[in-house]
């Protein structure tokens, strides 16, 4: 059976990432509609051998369409439950509906069954989540967690398109001595970390940083693990990475947490320090899998561990995530 699949935000980067997905994995598309602003309606895609003409992003434009993938922004809030209304099942990559108790938050190698309690839309997780939820999952299996205090840096990706632009642009124009006017980001990003993503909100927390707190707990359906996030925009174009510490009720070792996790789904452990094999988003960008490295006990509690956990932000993050979960409604035929 085919489908007929909307991208909702094509011509941005997560955009670009969903049809790149879609036709590398060869997902059943019957026909596809990339809608975008009126601004890039008119905007050829070529996709699957076949070319078609961006839309602008209407009600109207949902009418027929089996699945609607929504690259984030304003455009989920505007037309994820219209779109839904007209028979579509929505997987949308927006923080919109992600803390909504009738929609289901969903990473496939943690919590695939939720999909099926869909009633019309499903959440992608926020990137930093999802690629932290994929280790957390083996070792929460083996040795249950009790809290995770994790440190993020996080590539301009993340952030769009133009954010991509403002780091090649700054790098080129601090090379020629000039004056870099910070557009994205609130401070030049090149040769720089700016610990500020998204607005700041309670106890000086980011949105991003309680994102990481609030999302795991609702796809790992435990409330009990405690998490504390802060989130650093680094000038990295596409992986995020993430120093995680985690403390466990049970005892593991480094051994058995490289076991657990070796032989865990979407995980490519790559951890032999002293032949410096190490992640780094320099081998991990355009790859879906989590990679995680630097695995040891921490020495300063009992029952804790330390993990290097590196992804592709458009990738894994965003786009191959949302891509598995259409997927997984095929798979427990739930559209
Ligand atoms: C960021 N996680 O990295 C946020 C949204 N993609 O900017």
């Amino acid at each position: 059976k085919k489908f007929n699949v909307a991208v909702v935000g094509a011509t941005g980067a997560v955009g670009q990432e969903l049809l790149k997905i879609l036709a590398e994995r060869n997902f059943p598309v019957k026909s596809l509609k990339p809608l975008a602003t009126q601004r890039s309606a008119g905007k050829q895609i070529p996709f699957g051998g076949n070319t078609y003409t961006v839309e602008a992003t209407t009600a109207q434009a949902f009418d027929g369409v089996d699945i609607a993938l929504f690259a984030g922004g304003s455009a989920s809030k505007e037309f994820a439950i219209e779109a839904a209304t007209r028979g579509a099942v929505v997987v949308d990559n927006s923080s919109a509906f992600r803390m909504d108790p009738k929609v289901p938050l969903v990473v496939p190698e943690v919590n695939p069954e939720d999909v099926k309690n869909h009633q019309g839309i499903i959440a992608n997780p926020n990137c930093s989540t999802i690629q932290m939820v994929v280790a957390l999952k083996p070792i929460h299996d083996a040795a249950k967690i009790k809290r995770v205090v994790v440190s993020t840096y996080q590539a301009v990706s993340g952030a769009g398109k133009e954010a991509i632009d403002e780091l090649t642009e700054q790098v080129k124009e601090l090379a020629e001595g000039k004056e870099v006017v910070p557009k994205v980001f609130p401070y030049q990003i090149a040769f720089n970390l700016i610990p500020h993503i998204d607005v700041f909100a309670d106890m000086d927390y980011t949105k991003e940083e309680w994102k990481m707190v609030n999302e795991t707990k609702k796809i790992m359906h435990d409330d009990s693990i405690q998490v504390t996030a802060t989130t650093v925009r680094v000038p990295v174009y596409r992986s995020h990475s993430e120093s995680v510490n985690i403390e466990t009720e049970r005892k593991i070792t480094a051994e058995e947490a490289k076991k657990v996790l070796a032989s865990a789904p979407g995980i490519i452990v790559l951890d032999d320090p002293r032949e410096k094999k190490y992640p780094m988003p320099l081998f991990t960008s355009d790859r879906d899998e989590v990679f995680v490295g630097r695995i040891r006990e921490d020495n300063s509690i009992e029952n804790g561990l330390n993990m290097w956990v590196v992804a592709d932000q458009l990738r894994k993050g965003a786009a191959t995530n949302a891509v598995q979960i259409a997927e997984l409604l095929i798979k427990y035929n739930c559209l």
